[in-house]
């Protein structure tokens, strides 16, 4: 078991945030949350709003602990609460995202963190949308599945690192059955005229074995989808698909084969204008 100051100094983050004790019963449960501030992009996939809870019990006895989790209404929260069994002198961790609406105006927001009459303000800044030459990143994710390891916006979330594949990545959830489908639903008309796809490649999964292998490029204009590219063979990390410039309301890929016959993985798929 980890002695406290050892927990503490593992997270110099923790440190820097005001986490205040406070008698809970005849146990004390101390509060944190990492970063402070922290930033929320308005849009769907961009990679913001992520926040670490953190509940140590600094009592004598382990105990039971209901943190709750509310903000003002302009915040969406992943949860409203966090309950956990606390040993003594550990650091107990959960996730929490914020998201805000497209549109949302920059502001300060406040998430409240509590456990019995301890409280935590936690400082949200909602960020101005900032200026993209990739007009996918953040955008409304649309696939045709999504694995249960995966996440939807994994592959419009700026990082094309195969390295960071899990965090990072997507993959459709129907082994060995094509065709898959992945892409972003533009608000409005967008002028789109090359595509640049990011398969798997890396040391261990490289693109020739795990990436995939045949696929379209297709946007839609109104509730038409046509076909801009098409890809058959491939073995490399990174295709650039050119086409005349066209204004659409969607793009994406569909994915006829990889080549392990398994999964459709995708890194990060951009999309450029003229
Ligand atoms: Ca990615």
């Amino acid at each position: 078991m980890l002695r406290r100051p050892a927990a503490l100094l593992a997270l110099p983050l923790v440190l820097a945030v005001p986490a205040v004790a406070v008698a809970s019963g005849n146990n004390q449960v101390e509060l944190s949350a990492t970063p402070q501030p922290v930033e929320v992009v308005p849009l769907p996939c961009f990679p913001s709003g992520k926040l670490t809870l953190g509940m140590t019990n600094t009592g004598r006895k382990p105990t039971i602990a209901d943190l709750r989790v509310s903000a003002d209404p302009a915040l969406t929260l992943s949860r409203h609460q966090f309950s956990s069994y606390l040993p003594i002198d550990q650091l107990v961790k959960a996730p929490l995202e914020i998201t805000v609406p497209r549109g949302t105006a920059p502001a300060t927001h406040t998430v409240n963190l509590s456990v019995d009459k301890q409280q935590l303000k936690i400082p949200v800044i909602v960020k101005p949308v900032p200026a993209r030459d990739n007009l996918l990143l953040g955008e409304q994710a649309v696939a045709s599945s999504t694995n249960g390891n995966m996440r939807l916006c994994g592959g419009v979330d700026g990082n094309a690192d195969s390295a960071q594949w899990g965090a990072s990545g997507w993959h459709d959830n129907t082994k060995d059955v094509f065709p898959d489908t992945y892409g972003v639903d533009f608000v409005q008309p967008t002028t789109v005229g090359r595509v640049v796809l990011q398969t798997l490649d890396s040391a261990r999964y490289p693109a020739a074995v795990m990436g995939i292998r045949d696929f379209d490029v297709q946007v839609r204009v109104g509730d038409q989808w046509k076909p801009v590219g098409q890809v058959r063979g491939n073995e490399t990390g990174r295709v650039t698909v050119t086409f005349t410039p066209v204004a659409v309301d969607a793009v994406q890929l569909v994915i006829h084969d990889s080549n392990d016959h398994g999964y459709s993985r995708i890194v990060e798929i951009e999309a450029y204008g003229a």
